[in-house]
């Protein structure tokens, strides 16, 4: 990750037009790909006859410091896409590329309840390489002492938090739970931060019904790109397509989670981003 991280700062060049989407892995990623991929693309594409039916949300929308597959050249690929370029990154705010919080590009970053996002990257790990398995109790004390894949949890959030607080106009805050509560409500959000807001037409057209159902569990997972196939090989780990799809739900955590573990890192959670005005 670190190799990946050093060179998007050495080779990216920020545009202000970027949308960029940020998370920390498990966190919803797939999910924010696939509806800022459909809300911003609403003009070009038929929701029946569109990319997302056939294309993986993590191929429509690049990361910006993890290479595609089969590519040698991931910084010239990336610089090669024209603009309004829509790119991810699971980088922290203070590790992003030179220039690129203050080019004046939007970013939205999307996080989740800690305790569903850790029960979540266990299972997935686990997934990847065949004959591993992390148990709980080892996910969850790495997990605690802030040992997670681009820092420690809450500093992650709290980084962004920051941001969107002091420039509501640049950094989109959302949280995993509100797409699940109102998925309608977070899209119009979502539109209108991107400047694309849906006219009076396409709300009567149902356009905004259309990129929520079209971007569901439900739907992306009864594709069949979503079912075989690989998005990218990572450290020589091939990722399935499906592996970015287990249960998509709220609350998941109590059937891995004891309920001391829990009180545990809620603590820690609200210890950590005491006094922010962040909760979860
Ligand atoms: P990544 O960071 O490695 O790209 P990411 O997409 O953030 O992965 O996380 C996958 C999680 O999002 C999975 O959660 P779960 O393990 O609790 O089930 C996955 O099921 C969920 N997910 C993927 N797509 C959707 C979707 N369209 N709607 C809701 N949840 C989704």
């Amino acid at each position: 990750m670190l190799e990946g991280i050093l060179l998007a700062q050495q080779t990216f060049k920020p545009r202000a037009d970027n949308v960029i989407l940020a998370t920390q892995p498990k966190c919803g990623t797939t999910w924010l790909k696939a509806l800022a991929f459909a809300i911003t693309n609403r003009s070009r594409y038929d929701f029946s006859d569109h990319p997302l039916l056939t294309r993986h949300p993590q191929h429509v929308v690049p990361f910006i410091e993890i290479p595609t597959a089969g590519s040698d050249h991931h910084a010239a690929v990336i610089e090669a896409l024209p603009s309004p370029r829509l790119l991810a990154t699971h980088m922290p705010m203070s590790l992003l590329p030179p220039g690129t919080t203050s080019c004046g590009c939007r970013v939205v970053y999307l996080c989740r309840d800690p305790k569903d996002t850790l029960v979540s990257r266990l299972h997935f790990e686990n997934k990847l390489v065949e004959g591993f398995s992390l148990s709980m109790d080892a996910a969850f004390s790495m997990f605690y002492e802030g040992f997670s894949p681009y820092g420690p949890f809450w500093d992650h959030c709290l980084e962004y938090w920051r941001e969107s607080v002091a420039r509501p106009n640049t950094v989109l805050f959302l949280k995993y739970e509100e797409i699940k509560s109102d998925p309608m409500q977070v899209v119009r959000k979502l539109a209108e931060f991107l400047g694309v807001p849906f006219t009076q037409e396409e709300e009567s057209s149902g356009a905004a019904q259309e990129v929520v159902k079209l971007c569901s569990f439900e739907k992306l997972t009864s594709l069949q790109v979503n079912q075989v196939g690989v998005v990218r090989p990572r450290n020589n780990v091939r990722l399935s397509n499906s592996v970015f799809y287990r249960k998509g739900e709220v609350g998941d955590w109590v059937n891995h989670m004891s309920q001391e573990m829990a009180e545990k890192l809620d603590s820690i959670v609200q210890h950590k981003l005491q006094g922010s005005g962040l909760v979860f």
